[in-house]
């Protein structure tokens, strides 16, 4: 049987995780909630180049400090279910408070690209992020994206497939 590959959804709340999930899954996506919590869970399923993937938005969290439920479910669904990619979607317009959790969610050993969203709203605050620098520094993948204007998300599409089934890729898109 085929390998089913599992991506997690992650970052602060209103980084743009849902737009992100919804544009991946489309329709094929279902909410419960997260077993004994009365947090929402969605899960999606993507079909891409013939591989199947399950796609869980993880609740939004501003670290993985295990200090609310949404760290305990986001941190324990990292660490016990081991996703094979997790996506750090970040707000480009408060980078720094993004990261913080970017960086935690690497420090738990699993394999990490990065949606740099909001690209938008950091331009129009001036703000500039010279993006081969930072991936360079933390060690992965970024991809520049609008999410809710749909920008970027076919690059992010063909580096989380490329993350997932391993193969080599250099390509940040903007
Ligand atoms: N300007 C702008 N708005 C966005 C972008 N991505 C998402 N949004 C909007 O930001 C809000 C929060 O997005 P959502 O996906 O619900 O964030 P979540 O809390 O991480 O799931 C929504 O109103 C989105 O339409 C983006 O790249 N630029
Ligand atoms: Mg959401």
């Amino acid at each position: 049987m085929a390998k089913q590959f599992t991506i997690a959804l992650a970052g602060n709340p209103n980084a743009g995780k849902s737009t992100i999930f919804n544009a991946i899954t489309g329709s094929h996506q279902h909410v419960a909630n997260w077993p004994g919590k009365t947090v929402e869970k969605k899960e999606g399923s993507w079909n891409y180049k013939g591989i199947d993937f399950t796609v869980v938005d993880l609740p939004g969290t501003y670290s993985l400090t295990a200090f609310s439920l949404e760290e305990v479910i986001a941190r324990n669904f990292i660490i016990d279910e081991k996703p094979d990619l997790v996506v750090a979607v970040v707000d480009a317009g408060n980078l720094e408070r993004n990261l913080y959790l970017a960086v935690q969610i690497l420090e738990l050993g699993v394999k990490v690209v990065m949606a740099l969203n909001m690209s938008d709203v950091a331009e129009s605050r001036g703000i500039k992020i010279d993006i081969d620098k930072l991936s360079a520094g933390l060690g992965i993948t970024i991809v520049q994206t609008i999410a809710s204007r749909e920008k970027g998300l076919d690059e992010l599409k063909e580096v989380i497939f490329n993350a997932v089934t391993e193969m080599e890729v250099n390509h940040v898109g903007a």
